[in-house]
């Protein structure tokens, strides 16, 4: 027994790699192994002898299968150790210049009107996209029974058989995400939201998935004036023009009273687009003062806070910016049309370098 021990614990610290430690572990301690065949003595054996000899077997079985599991996660080290030595990469060297991939226009987009609202005073917020009815709707002062629930061609999310309650939908709007920031943090408040948003609807000019961006003021002197100011820089910055007309036109949503739908003073040149000159008009956002229902849903109190609210689509505003004529290609993952129209990796959106330069 003990020329076996020192045989294979020799053999063990011996092997180089995993299969042979495979091929020591079959010859000692396998089912046809030496150990094996000894334990086969056994039965021959007087019952002084057995009790002597079964133990130290077990003994030396146990003890070769320890060394072979030592061994092998030896081994394993070394070779982990090796390939830390051999496979190395600089991450300081520069990027390749052929570029792999590129930023899609929403994100710039986004990112473009994140950093004018951020300098603007407001933070970002998200929120879930499967939103509870109460969220999406009744919060914004939309009913049950309100038309604008059947006009909002929204998708419903089926709750399990027997649960009364009203189903999930996926958010029309990123309103929902207002409502539940105002629940947080209370007034004053300065938010914008942007993300997707669903919609049953497929045409030259609907997505079933698009993106808005809302934005929500709310303080006790807030008024129209600071809606159509904070507009204004937004519009000036965002399209890079020094100078923009903007002219509200009363309109109706159930969260804004009142409401008011916004034109931008532009002109449409050989089909080339100018904002800021010209004789035409066109609406890029919806806007109004928060109804005060709606700053009560949010956990405020509408009797000493007042605010205001916008929304705008990201996707037409893209469109606008980069002269993109087909909304339905912003969904379409062709990487041609992404080398075409995509923005490199690096270049972060900001006020002071540049927004899209
Ligand atoms: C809260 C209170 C009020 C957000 C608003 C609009 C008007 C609007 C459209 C613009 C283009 C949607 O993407 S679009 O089709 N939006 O006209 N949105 S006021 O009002 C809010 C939001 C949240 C708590």
């Amino acid at each position: 027994m003990d020329d076996l021990k020192a045989k294979y614990l020799g053999q063990i610290a011996e092997a180089g790699d995993e299969s042979a430690l495979e091929a020591i572990r079959v010859a000692a301690v396998g089912k046809k192994g030496e150990v094996a065949l000894k334990m086969r003595e056994l039965g021959k054996m007087t019952p002084e002898e057995r009790q002597v000899t079964g133990p130290a077997l077990n003994a030396l079985k146990d003890e070769i299968n320890s060394a072979l599991a030592a061994k092998k996660s030896a081994l394993a080290d070394a070779a982990l150790d090796e390939r830390l030595r051999t496979e190395w990469l600089d991450v300081t060297l520069p990027t390749r210049s052929r570029r792999q991939g590129s930023i899609h226009p929403i994100s710039q987009a986004t990112e473009e009107l994140t950093a004018i609202f951020a300098e603007l005073g407001f933070s970002v917020a998200e929120g879930p996209r499967i939103e509870d009815d109460w969220y999406n709707f009744d919060a914004l002062n939309i009913p049950g029974h309100h038309p604008a629930r059947a006009e909002m061609d929204t998708f419903y999310m089926h709750r399990a058989e027997g649960d009364d309650r009203p189903p999930h939908v996926l958010r029309t709007h990123t309103s929902p995400v207002q409502i539940r920031s105002m629940e947080k943090q209370g007034a004053p408040i300065r938010v914008i939201c942007p993300g997707g948003v669903y919609r049953a609807d497929y045409d030259q000019t609907h997505t079933p998935m698009f993106h808005q961006v809302e934005g929500l003021a709310i303080d006790k002197d807030i008024s129209m004036a600071n809606l159509k100011w904070v507009l204004e820089e937004f519009v000036k910055a965002f399209f890079e023009v020094d100078d923009v007309e903007l002219r509200f036109r009363a309109s109706h949503f159930p969260f804004t009273e009142p409401s008011a739908e916004v034109d931008i003073r532009c002109s449409w040149d050989n089909g080339q687009l100018k904002i800021g000159e010209g004789d035409d008009w066109m609406e890029i956002l919806g806007s109004g003062m928060v109804h005060p229902k709606v700053i009560a849903a949010g956990g405020i109190d509408p009797e000493v806070y007042q605010g205001f609210a916008f929304g705008i689509g990201i996707d037409r505003l893209a469109m606008l910016k980069y002269g993109i004529p087909d909304l339905r290609a912003f969904f379409d993952s062709d990487l041609r049309w992404l080398r075409h129209y995509g923005f490199a990796a690096l270049d972060m959106p900001n006020l002071h370098g540049g927004l899209s330069r």
